[in-house]
């Protein structure tokens, strides 16, 4: 069966990108955007941490899907255009495929290459349903290309990716899904709750440390798409919950004095100097709900785990 994956997504850094990371780089406050931690490899490291028993969304909100998965399906609709944001290997929305039936699968992660092999085994297990994989950088633009059907758009945007923007940028986020949801869309999302720090912490920080590699891992993805030479020995990954900004803040810290050069240019790192590579916003249900109505949506109905520390939220169009 022929296999469509439209790629974007090059091995080198397009111009837009480049431009991105030389100023993340020079800025005083260095920061490299979170979506350069998911090549094929930080992917894989993604898939382990959501293995990994301190990092609760995954189980959590698979537990909520379990329980709660057909009175999605009938709040949301069956044959919808399935249009999976951020999919990674496809596991949640395949786990849903017989409870929602949509007419036509879209997954669209910007890691091309992973989404590749997962589409090859999906079409396999399920060749009634068309798909189309997209490889692209969903996060700043949303257009979706024609061979996507208009009809009945379900967006499906679960492990609380939401909350890797900030929530101005969620709101500007879901404006631009809401605008192609049509009449009859909706966005099944999930997100995750406010708790404590020290759950926050070991989640961000596990005793592996699956998710140090994961953080590091993105010094070898820029060194890959800028020519850098960034020595990853060099560096540490700190994670933690900040309770006053409400979010979990993942950075680098420079281990050492050192000189980092890439083919637009470079720049000094002193020990101690840190560089911010993600932030993961915590939320409170009522404020998920008022982000998402805010945005243009209606009608939502919220699932939640016993301990209500994760949250999927249907909102429809
Ligand atoms: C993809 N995203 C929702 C994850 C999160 O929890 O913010 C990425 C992650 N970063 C560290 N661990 C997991």
């Amino acid at each position: 069966m022929h296999i469509s994956c439209t790629e974007e997504v090059s091995l080198a850094a397009n111009a837009h990108e480049a431009d991105e990371l030389h100023a993340g780089l020079v800025a005083e406050q260095t920061w490299i955007s979170p979506k350069f931690l998911y090549d094929a490899l930080g992917s894989k490291l993604f898939e382990a941490i959501c293995e990994l028993p301190e990092y609760y969304p995954t189980r959590t909100e698979a537990a909520i899907f379990a329980r709660h998965g057909a009175e999605m399906a009938r709040v949301a609709g069956l044959g919808s255009t399935l249009v999976d944001l951020g999919a990674g290997n496809c596991a949640k929305a395949a786990s849903l495929f017989p409870l929602l039936q949509p007419a036509q699968y879209v997954p669209i992660d910007i890691s091309s290459e992973f989404l590749c092999d997962a589409l090859v085994r999906l079409r396999q297990r399920f060749p009634h349903i068309a798909m189309e994989g997209l490889g692209m950088d969903f996060s700043q633009r949303f257009e979706l290309p024609p061979q996507v059907r208009e009809e009945r758009r379900l967006f499906f945007y679960p492990g609380s990716s939401i909350g890797n923007f900030t929530p101005e940028e969620a709101q500007g986020f879901l404006r631009r899904l809401r605008a192609q949801c049509g009449d009859d869309g909706g966005v099944l999302i999930g997100v995750d709750l406010a708790k404590d720090k020290a759950t926050l912490d070991a989640a961000y920080d596990d005793a592996l440390g699956v998710t140090a590699a994961f953080n590091l891992n993105v010094l070898r993805h820029v060194n890959h798409l800028i020519g850098a030479d960034f020595d990853i020995r060099a560096w540490r990954h700190h994670g933690f919950y900040n309770a006053a900004r409400g979010r979990v803040e993942m950075h680098l810290e420079a281990l050492r004095r050192q000189e980092v050069r890439w083919n637009r240019g470079g720049r000094v790192f002193e020990a101690g100097d840190c560089i911010h590579t993600e932030n993961s916003y915590k939320y409170q249900q009522a404020d998920a709900i008022a982000l998402l109505e805010r945005s243009g949506f209606e009608a939502t109905r919220v699932w939640t785990d016993p301990q209500r520390w994760f949250a999927v939220i249907h909102a429809q169009a």
